[in-house]
């Protein structure tokens, strides 16, 4: 099987714990593409009514009004009933990384206001410790003065070995966000302590907006693998 076999078994799962009715978070990224054309799909047979989805990204509202999902947001929808969305790292205690592709802000809204939050993987996501892997934990900045905000990330990570990037888009320039934002790559050599300090530290800079770590956010957590597919609750 494929990857993307593998991410759109694991978001096919996922939707099954859709209801119609439900007010629905929807993820962004590779997996959770397949989910959103999953419900589309089922609206159209007619097998789920009545869904309201919360869009994560432009690029989400976009997939889902061409797939027939209809739309609000947070303000109409302060509470959500199941947000599905993909992961770039997950641990055994069901921490994830998130913000590769650059949503994790809005991800982080939708999902913290879900009454249930299932992430869908492939199993290559699965790690001991997040941020170890020395692929990119995210961090949104505010574009004043960023390099004195990402100089000030890479000071209180540096007991980790890290090093802060500005992320650039295709034309060379900082990628920006949904929400008119930069993000900072770091790369870490050792493996964090105490996520939840870590997280406390990254936070209290005032240039930061929000990071790529949503710990004990996940509710559920769909792993597509060669094997079959596990599922692993909170
Ligand atoms: O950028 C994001 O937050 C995505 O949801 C990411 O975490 C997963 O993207 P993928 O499903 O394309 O790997």
């Amino acid at each position: 099987l494929t990857q993307d076999e593998l991410k759109r078994i694991a978001a096919y799962k996922a939707v099954d714990f859709v209801k119609s009715g439900m007010v629905l978070g929807l993820g962004t990224g590779s997996t959770a593409k397949h989910a959103v054309a999953r419900i589309g799909e089922l609206l159209r047979q007619g097998k789920l009514s009545n869904i309201v989805g919360i869009p994560t990204s432009t690029k989400t509202q976009e997939q889902a009004l061409s797939v027939g999902i209809p739309l609000s947001d947070l303000d109409a929808h302060p509470v959500i009933d199941l947000s599905i969305d993909g992961a770039d790292e997950v641990d055994p205690c069901l921490n994830l990384v998130k913000g590769r592709g650059g949503s994790l802000l809005r991800e982080k809204m939708i999902e913290g206001a879900s009454k249930k939050f299932v992430v869908i993987v492939d199993e290559s996501k699965m790690v001991k410790h997040i941020g170890g892997s020395k692929l990119a934990l995210p961090v949104e900045i505010v574009p004043f003065c960023w390099k004195f905000t990402a100089e000030k990330l890479r000071e209180v990570m540096e007991g980790y070995g890290c090093v802060a990037k500005l992320r650039l888009g295709e034309n060379g320039e900082a990628f920006v966000t949904d929400n008119g934002n930069y993000i900072v790559d770091m790369y870490l050599e050792k493996d964090m302590g105490d996520l939840r300090v870590v997280s406390d530290e990254i936070l209290r800079l005032p240039g930061v907006v929000e990071h790529g770590m949503f710990l004990d956010m996940a509710s559920t957590v769909i792993i597509a693998g060669e094997l079959g597919v596990k599922i692993k609750n909170k």
